[in-house]
């Protein structure tokens, strides 16, 4: 049966000739198009829905526009611009006692409801992708074609394996990666058609282009960064029928253990998106806004992750818990633990994995990362470990004082699985989280091109001037 997909924005209009498909040729015809095949592709899909979106849009400003959403102190604007309402961020929005919603879905709702991968048990980061971009669940038959198309746009580019072979191996795996996803903009559609010219409606769709194709070539492109540094420099082919997390734990060297395939597709699902306001999201907006490439904003955003009090702490999580054991030995009583978190705050660093901005219960993700734990390695030392400060760390830190949320956030747990399974080069954690975040952080930065969001510029003032404007006498 035909498909037939209704635009009714003038702005998107010359742009819908442009949608491709790798499965099928479309037709446009005016305000029609008409696909032969049955499932929707992805762009399909979302050119659908960005009418609407831009109608909804413009419908609350014209009704809203000046309503006031708050009210800013001082404090907040030498406090990290926290819990100032300043941002749009389509894809999740967190509630700092419930945690995380995907398009308004818990991480249990998208574990049931997203498409996975045959005889699987985690949900494919393919599926997210869809749901974050579009705000609808994929079907199983969309998933598998995104799975392919991801597949089909993997290669590398020569001049990008030769950046990275000649990097040395004691450069942070987080820096080559930042480097090589710069180095894309060779590869940038966006960039080209901005540089010859193109009307604003087509904005989106080479950011769409893109970001399917930076998505696509992140796991090889981190692989072979994994391969340098550690192993034995080789990296496997992309096999084209396989999903997203198979392939990448494939090049990584771990496609033989199926459960550590099933951790890759959990992991590259939740760490995804966060709303934006953290670091990572935030700087690739923020980049993005000055219509800068996908590959420019996100390896700015790649640049912020890197940093050890945002998705560095998985790294620093791993080093920390190998520490303590080396000092603790086999006691994992309740006092060694404490006395180690104790040391650990005294010499003032911070508990890693601990705290967050937003957050003010345990992170959701931390709990599906337990409860694959559980699951699969209940009996693993450095589980029990976990386990362990799972239970102390929140009262040490409370009757330490400072810190708002005593509570473990997402990176507490992910690197005790990576290790289990053999990953255990803490220096690349990092990587892995970067390319889940790719497949978060992009969708927002596709949204902003259609809906035709501008360069992103608050204002700022000096102490004194700060200090005029509330009255005060320094
Ligand atoms: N251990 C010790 N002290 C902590 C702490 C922790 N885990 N978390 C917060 N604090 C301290 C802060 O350093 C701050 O101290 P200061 O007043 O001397 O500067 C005080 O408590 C108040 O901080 P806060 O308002 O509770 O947190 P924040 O919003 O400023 O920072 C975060 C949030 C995550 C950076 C912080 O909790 C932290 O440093 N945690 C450890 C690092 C970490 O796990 N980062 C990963 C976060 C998740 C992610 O982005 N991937």
């Amino acid at each position: 049966m035909a498909t037939a997909l209704r635009f009714n924005n003038a702005a998107l209009r010359p742009v819908l000739s442009s949608v491709r498909s790798p499965a099928k040729t479309i037709a446009f015809n005016g305000l029609r198009c008409y696909s032969s095949a049955k499932t929707q592709t992805l762009k399909e899909s979302l050119a659908e829905k960005l009418p609407g979106e831009i109608e909804k849009i413009k419908k609350l400003r014209n009704g809203y526009g000046s309503k006031v959403v708050g009210e800013v102190t001082l404090d907040q604007v030498y406090g990290g611009a926290r819990g100032i309402k300043s941002l749009v961020w389509e894809g999740s929005v967190l509630d700092s006692e419930e945690g995380i919603r995907f398009r308004g879905k818990t991480i249990p709702e998208c574990q049931k409801l997203l498409p996975k991968a045959p005889g699987g048990e985690e949900p494919l980061p393919e599926g997210l992708f869809w749901l974050l971009l579009t705000g609808e669940v994929p079907s199983e038959q969309q998933v598998r074609e995104l799975s392919a198309e991801w597949a089909a746009r993997s290669d590398v580019p020569k001049f990008i394996e030769e950046l990275i072979d000649r990097c040395p191996n004691d450069l942070h795996p987080m820096a080559q990666f930042s480097l090589a996803v710069t180095a894309l903009e060779h590869e940038s559609a966006f960039a080209k058609a901005y540089a010859k010219g193109m009307p604003k409606s087509e904005y989106w769709s080479h950011t769409f282009e893109d970001s399917m194709d930076l998505i696509a070539k992140l796991p090889t492109i981190a692989a072979r960064i994994y391969r340098n540094v550690y192993k034995d420099g080789k990296v496997p082919a992309v096999q084209k029928d396989k999903d997203y997390a198979y392939n990448f734990a494939n090049q990584l060297g771990f496609s033989e253990n199926k459960d550590f395939i099933e951790l890759m597709r959990l992991y590259l699902t939740i760490h995804t998106d966060h709303e934006g306001g953290n670091v990572s999201a935030h700087t690739t907006h923020l980049v993005g806004s000055a219509l800068s490439s996908p590959m420019l904003s996100l390896s700015a955003g790649l640049n912020g992750l890197a940093g050890p009090l945002h998705g560095l702490a998985n790294q620093e999580v791993l080093n920390w818990l190998q520490k303590m054991k080396k000092q603790i030995g086999s006691d994992l009583g309740d006092k060694a633990i404490t006395d180690y978190l104790w040391s650990t705050l005294k010499s003032g660093q911070v508990v890693p994995g601990y705290g967050h901005a937003v957050l003010r219960k345990t992170d959701p993700r931390y709990v599906s990362q337990r409860e694959f734990a559980l699951r699969h390695l209940p009996d693993d030392p450095m589980f029990k470990l976990v386990s362990q400060v799972y239970k102390i760390a929140p009262g040490v830190l409370t009757e330490h004082g400072k810190t708002k949320n005593p509570f473990p956030n997402v990176d507490a747990h992910s690197g005790v699985l990576l290790q289990y399974y053999g990953l255990t080069e803490a220096s690349f954690y990092t990587v892995l989280f970067g390319v889940s975040r790719a497949i978060g952080v992009l969708p927002q930065l596709i949204i902003d091109r259609a809906v035709g969001a501008p360069i992103e510029r608050p204002k700022s003032f000096s102490t004194e001037a700060w200090a005029k404007l509330v009255g005060a006498t320094l």
